[in-house]
């Protein structure tokens, strides 16, 4: 909670979580659909691949007066997807409240379980306890017919016991009345921790305000922002998936350049997720998962992926990250270039011009065997090439804002 006492303003962060597809975005939407225009900012949804959310929603609102401070609110939707936990951990940082939006129906029990656990799990490591943080659970879904009782999903969903609301967000049943349940709780807690004999507590929430700084983005790419937070993950990421050998830093310093870099393939990676989005091009988790293996089974055993992965400290879930692009990225050109595999044969003519040129790089093999090589280096610049033309295309029709000063 961020509390400026010299400008009487109390910023608050309500993070909406819960597992894929349970409707999350639907809440935010419909909350901004329902607040009048002079107390609110624009929804950014940050990235979507399809309707499904990315990095995340962002809804900034405002409540009006409580006890003389002007109240903001900030609403956060995470990826609800098993894939992108790392964003879902990082938007939970500085939460003042919690809204798990639960999937009704019977099929979803597990999920809504799994995403759960994982709230508990991403919260204690920023020391927090899901049973001490304001916290309620919205059973969305309410029309579908599969829909359990409300009872039965107290019982067995709600070990937290946690406040909880019924909705059907869809039509907007129950979404505003879960976000004021969760407003008030928040609030709640801040009166009392600045009530009289609570001097203590107060101190805290005003040394953490000092330390929460509001999101800082770097960059603008038509409706959607991306936050430094991201970037810098973005950049650890891309440095520890690319990097040649698998001795790879702890945390890596970028210089200024380096970063201009990054930054630009980041916004070229969201220009063609905002192209994908027109398009309806989605990666499934099938073929995410599909491609994921592709590459695992290079590995002979479980326990040599596990060291190459250590070696690389990345996750399962950044290779499933890059999956998710490639396959974006294979789409795309597929269709904007229908005739791509024409395009990308690479001649024999074109190997033995190569070799001839690049000769003293050859080791003195001859070209019989370092013909696959060539190959699939010569196809691999010809798709960059068509990758980029399509880019430059798309930056022309963009609006692109980089904040360098932020970088
Ligand atoms: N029948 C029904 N459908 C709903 C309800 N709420 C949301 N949906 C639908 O469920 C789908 C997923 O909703 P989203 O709001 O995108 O879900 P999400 O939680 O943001 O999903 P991720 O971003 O992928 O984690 C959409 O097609 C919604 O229209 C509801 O109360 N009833
Ligand atoms: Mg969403």
């Amino acid at each position: 909670m961020q509390i400026n006492y010299a400008k009487k303003l109390i910023s608050c962060k309500l993070v909406y979580y819960g597992p894929g597809m349970s409707g999350k975005t639907t809440n935010l939407e419909l909350i901004h659909q329902k607040v009048p225009d002079e107390n609110k900012g624009e929804m950014t949804s940050i990235a979507t691949e399809g309707d499904r959310t990315l990095f995340f929603d962002f809804l900034p609102l405002d409540l009006g007066e409580v006890r003389g401070m002007t109240t903001k609110f900030q609403l956060y939707t995470v990826p609800g997807q098993i894939y992108y936990a790392s964003t879902r951990k990082l938007v939970l940082q500085g939460a003042d409240g919690i809204i798990f939006v639960a999937d009704s129906q019977a099929e979803k029990l597990e999920e809504n379980l799994e995403s759960l656990q994982d709230l508990a799990d991403n919260l204690k490591e920023y020391g927090i306890k899901v049973t001490e943080i304001p916290f309620v659970i919205q059973w969305n879904k309410r029309d579908l017919p599969t829909a359990m009782p409300v009872e039965e999903l107290e019982e067995k969903v709600n070990w937290p016991k946690a406040a909880t609301t019924s909705a059907v967000a869809a039509t907007g049943e129950g979404v505003l009345q879960t976000l004021k349940l969760a407003a008030s709780l928040v609030l709640d807690r801040l009166n009392a921790n600045t009530a009289p004999g609570a001097a203590a507590t107060t101190q805290t929430s005003e040394s953490a305000a000092e330390e929460r700084k509001p999101e800082i983005y770097v960059a603008k790419v038509n409706q959607d922002s991306i936050s430094k937070a991201y970037f810098s993950q973005y950049c650890q990421a891309q440095h520890r998936i690319n990097a040649k050998s698998d001795a790879v830093e702890d945390f890596k310093k970028f210089s200024r350049e380096e970063k201009k870099k990054l930054l630009e393939s980041l916004v070229n990676y969201v220009l063609l997720l905002q192209d994908a989005k027109k398009r309806n091009i989605q990666a499934s988790k099938e073929e995410v998962e599909s491609q994921l293996s592709s590459f695992t089974k290079r590995f002979s055993s479980k326990e040599k992926l596990d060291e190459y992965l250590k070696n690389r400290k990345i996750t399962l879930d950044a290779l499933r990250n890059e999956a998710t692009k490639n396959i974006i990225i294979g789409k795309i050109i597929f269709e904007i270039i229908p005739d791509i595999n024409e395009r990308l044969k690479i001649s024999k003519d074109e190997i033995q011009k190569f070799y001839d040129s690049n000769k003293d790089k050859m080791g003195g093999n001859p070209l019989e065997k370092v013909k696959k090589d060539i190959k699939s280096h010569l196809k691999s610049v010809r798709k960059r090439k068509l990758l980029g033309e399509f880019h430059e295309k798309l930056k022309e029709q963009a609006q692109i804002k980089i904040f360098e000063d932020k970088l």
